[in-house]
């Protein structure tokens, strides 16, 4: 039988007892949790792309030198983490980490949903942390909330750092992705803080000074502490965050000569949900 046990009161649950015909309790409980585990699977790329595909449309990464050889759909975490002449590669090793986001907001279309498996885990580290977009929202101070109220940010792959080293040079110029700072979640219907430091590029129609100064603030102000769950990873774990819900960072913090490896997807919202 399902069984869904919350890790902290705003974010994320363990899940037990799955099969096909609980998906649709199980797609729920994700709605309702926005980070969903699975613990102890031994998966083939084609289960987890299949299982992926459950959750809406999986699509390649932009990122094409980390996509998987055989599978463009899946992109590896971890992998070639070493240059040739043996110096750690902190894009790879600090992939994720360097501050909270939401994947894909660069995109017209960014992702619904990021689901992680668990190939090869460190000994000590390496926990992916979590924090509530509607938690944000909420606690937000009244003043702050009113002025982002209809404001469009517009993100691109670097940001305002153009950090896009892990880009093949053709993908680096495409234009910025215009969203509401505050979003509406399509299926639950609730808002949401949405907001990616790293990505962001400018506030539309504020002065550069002004617009730079709110995306400071919005930093700030956009994890809300009572709602992290901080992921410790096990071997088969499978996790599946809601980007239109939940904000997250990678530790970077594990012994960098051990693996640690993870299949990724990128799921969009299918034409059917959009
Ligand atoms: O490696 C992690 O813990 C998460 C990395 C990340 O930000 C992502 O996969 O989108
Ligand atoms: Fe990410």
């Amino acid at each position: 039988m399902l069984k869904i046990q919350r890790m902290s009161p705003r974010v994320g649950a363990i899940a037990t007892g799955i099969d096909e015909r609980t998906f649709e309790k199980l797609y729920q409980a994700w709605l309702d949790c926005s980070v969903l585990v699975v613990r102890g699977q031994d998966l083939q790329m084609d289960e987890f792309l299949s299982y992926s595909r459950l959750f809406g449309l999986v699509e390649p990464h932009p990122s094409k030198s980390t996509r998987h050889p055989d599978c463009p759909e899946i992109t590896l975490l971890g992998v070639n983490k070493f240059d040739a002449d043996g110096k750690l590669n902190m894009n790879i090793y600090r992939r994720g980490g360097h501050t909270w986001h939401t994947d894909g907001a660069y995109d017209q279309v960014p992702f619904k949903a990021t689901q992680l498996y668990a190939v090869s885990i460190p000994s000590r580290g390496g926990d992916t942390l979590f924090a509530s977009m509607y938690a944000t929202y909420d606690a937000l101070p009244e003043p702050l909330k009113k002025s982002i109220e209809d404001r469009i940010g517009a993100f691109v792959y670097g940001g305002r750092d153009r950090d896009n080293a892990l880009l093949n040079p053709e993908d680096r110029d495409k234009a910025p992705a215009l969203h509401p700072l505050v979003r509406t979640h399509s299926e639950t219907g609730r808002k949401a803080l949405y907001f990616d430091p790293g990505k962001i590029l400018r506030i539309e129609g504020l002065e550069p000074d002004e617009s730079d100064a709110l995306i400071d603030q919005l930093e700030h102000h956009m994890i809300e502490k009572s709602s992290e769950y901080h992921h410790q990873w096990q071997k088969g774990d499978i996790v599946i965050w809601d980007n239109r819900a939940a904000y997250h960072k990678a530790a970077a913090d594990y012994p960098p000569d051990e693996d640690r490896i993870h299949w990724r997807v990128s799921i969009k919202e299918t034409a059917a949900a959009s």
